[in-house]
């Protein structure tokens, strides 16, 4: 079988959660960096020609973009017997799962996104205020479960996995708060069941690097299109 390729960025959890993906599933892979200094690559303006951006899976010469997309795409392609299954069977559980992976990008990452970009504080505090709000739902969704997908993690949790590292360091360098334990104690719990496993752990870039890389990374970062819903 040809190798699988992923084209990622440094830091980006668009990236990571297909990385998780990929080795839940039992398949190997290779990663392709993007250097935003150099402007984005051939290969990534020619596997991405719409959205020119990562993620990107190379398949044995076909390309799939959109980290959600990519997500279901594994999981249409490697499926039954031994291979760990991301959504579950049941058509409305299906379309739940799938419903909440949405929300969570277009609500909660977005948002949080949105208020680490601002500088204006008005428009930095209207963004944590959204944040918040979408926040809430999700911590209803995991109230009295171990994952989102129930006793082990599936789609939702993948697409989710960025809070537990991602959202602390984007609070550090983008000066805001929006989690907070006492009022988000499911979600919180939840965080630290999905850091535990040694498969997510292994993935996810250390605090301090993630630290650096948005603080050093800030001008061009934010520079970039928000990640618009
Ligand atoms: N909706 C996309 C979002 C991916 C995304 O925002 N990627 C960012 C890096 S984290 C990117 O490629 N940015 C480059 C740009 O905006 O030009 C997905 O889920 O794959």
């Amino acid at each position: 079988m040809a190798k699988l390729k992923i084209i990622v960025s440094a830091a980006s959890f668009f990236c990571t959660r297909i990385e998780w993906a990929l080795k839940l599933k039992g398949l190997e892979y290779e990663l392709t960096f993007e250097d935003w200094d150099k402007g984005k690559s051939e290969l990534l303006l020619k596997s991405n020609p719409v959205h020119k951006k990562i993620p990107v899976l190379l398949d044995d010469g076909v390309a799939i973009a959109e980290s959600k997309v990519i997500l279901e795409y594994i999981d249409e392609k490697w499926k039954g017997g031994d291979f760990y299954p991301l959504l579950p069977q049941d058509p409305y559980e299906r379309a739940q799962a799938r419903f909440w992976a949405q929300f969570a990008d277009d609500k909660c990452a977005y948002s949080t996104w949105r208020g680490w970009h601002a500088e204006d504080a008005l428009e930095k505090e209207k963004a944590m205020e959204a944040a918040l709000e979408s926040f809430a739902y999700l911590e209803k969704q995991i109230e009295g479960k171990k994952f989102f997908a129930g006793d082990k993690i599936g789609h939702l949790d993948l697409v989710a996995g960025w809070i537990p590292r991602w959202l602390g360091v984007m609070e550090e360098t983008g000066g805001m708060k929006i989690f907070d334990a006492e009022r988000f104690p499911s979600l919180r719990e939840w965080g630290e069941n999905f850091m535990d496993i040694p498969l997510i752990k292994d993935c996810v870039p250390p605090r301090d690097v993630l630290v650096d890389h948005f603080f050093r990374g800030l001008s061009h970062l934010r520079s970039l299109e928000p990640n618009k819903p």
